[in-house]
């Protein structure tokens, strides 16, 4: 078997899958550090007060749909540390969505307002959008406030010691006092849009901060209890509450060719995908588009044939190749899938694949694979053993072949194709197989 080494048959398939979220084009925070370590040592700031510090717990809140967090998450349940941490940008227009993961243990009963969560303009100055917490015996409100006006709340409808999703949209407008700001309190299915926020507030007559640039974590009083993670901010509703959820990712090779399909599990504003290819894992090449459902809430499942490069009747090189999904925002924002693989092996036999598609009105395709150089006859029968077509008669070289088959003049039914594969290794022995195929008109 002199030619092993050469060119073959090209294998190996590769599927990575399971649940994964695209890269963020926003701040994130899934407080994935180690359990009992001081968030001032995680890369956040104090901004008042230096007892009481908020440590890593190791519990990680998670909820429906949300992109899943990491690590640990911490507890706001003390007077002491308030901590603050820039987001990616300086925004001094337009919507902020601030959305976290809450698990309220305990909530101050009382007349006075306490909140554990802000938006903030900058290290030392003003905060806007802040969430408050207020309780009675046995549930407890959400409150929101623009900057220092009195908050509203909404009814004492929520539970303790269960995980809501909660997002602020701050509003920015010209202006120094017609800021607006929403409270979203999510208990189930994600809305698809913010159209229905649970309280709002209209501008109100106190100041508008000059930018909004951090997030904020406020720790005043020890019978507020708040489990806190999954911190997201963004401009767009879909990156922080309801991103594209990538539920699969796979790549196939069949016939010098490769299938791609994945699936999403909820989708808000997705103009498409771009597909890219690599064998290096740099230079990444846009290699097609495939356009997105839109707006929805279901599985929906897409493919993408990669053809190019590999003509048919050509022998495929073996190596690696890598592919990733560029999810495009209608609004122009992306972010990318990891990559998968796919991996074109070596590998060891002559192989006679399925036709495809199949069963198929008129063309199909038919692939095999050569280990060595050979004399190759492919040839159609029908099932009463007559010979209906010769599709190769000559020589080929090792690797990876493809032959088209037109059945127009064909009736429906079943057929058989058959492969003979003489080396040109005389010691070697002669392959054959035979598949059937079936015509349907
Ligand atoms: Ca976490
Ligand atoms: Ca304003």
């Amino acid at each position: 078997m002199k030619n092993n080494l050469l060119f073959f048959l090209v294998f190996s398939i590769f599927i990575l899958m399971g649940n994964f979220c695209w890269g963020q084009n926003l701040f994130e925070e899934n407080f994935d550090y180690g359990v009992g370590t001081k968030l001032e040592n995680n890369g956040w700031m104090i901004k008042t007060g230096s007892s009481n510090s908020v440590v890593i717990e190791s519990n990680n809140l998670s909820f429906p749909n949300y992109p899943s967090s990491s690590g640990g998450s911490i507890n706001i349940d003390a007077n002491g540390s308030c901590y603050y941490k820039p987001i990616n940008n300086v925004y001094k227009s337009g919507s902020i969505y601030f959305s976290a993961l809450l698990n309220i243990s305990a909530a101050y009963n009382s007349s006075s307002d306490h909140y554990i969560l802000s938006l903030g303009s900058n290290s030392a100055g003003s905060l806007a959008g802040k969430l408050y917490l207020k309780g009675n015996d046995s549930n407890f409100a959400f409150g929101i406030s623009k900057t220092s006006d009195a908050p509203i709340y909404t009814d004492y409808i929520y539970n303790f010691n269960a995980t809501y999703l909660v997002v602020i949209k701050y509003n920015i407008i010209d202006g120094s006092q017609n800021d607006n700001v929403s409270l979203y309190v999510i208990d189930g299915k994600i809305p698809m849009d913010d159209s229905s926020p649970t309280i709002a507030i209209a501008s109100t007559s106190t100041n508008d901060p000059s930018t909004i640039e951090t997030v904020y974590i406020r720790q005043e009083l020890a019978s507020n209890k708040a489990n806190l993670d999954g911190i997201r901010v963004s401009t767009s509703w879909s990156l922080a509450s309801l991103p594209v959820e990538l539920t699969s990712f796979t790549g196939k090779l069949f016939s010098n060719k490769i299938y791609l399909k994945w699936s999403t599990a909820t989708e808000i504003n997705n103009f498409g995908f771009d597909i890219e290819r690599t064998s290096s894992l740099r230079n990444w090449q846009k290699i097609g588009f495939v356009c997105g459902h839109g707006n929805c809430n279901s599985t929906n499942n897409y493919s993408y044939i990669d053809a190019e490069g590999w003509n048919d009747e050509s022998a495929l090189k073996p190596g690696i190749f890598y592919y990733r999904l560029k999810q495009i925002d209608n609004d122009g924002t992306f972010s990318y899938s990891k990559e998968i693989e796919v991996n074109l092996n070596s590998p060891s036999r002559f192989t006679l694949e399925q036709n495809y598609p199949n069963p198929f009105n008129p063309l199909t395709v038919i692939g095999f694979r050569l280990i060595e150089d050979s004399h190759v006859h492919l040839k159609v029968y029908d099932m009463l053993g007559n010979e209906v077509k010769t599709l190769v008669d000559e020589n080929r070289k090792a690797g990876t072949h493809t032959v088209k088959f037109d059945a127009s003049r064909l009736s429906s039914g079943v057929y058989m194709y058959k492969l003979t594969a003489a080396p040109s290794d005389e010691q070697a022995v002669n392959f054959t197989d035979v598949k059937k195929m079936l015509v349907l008109k």
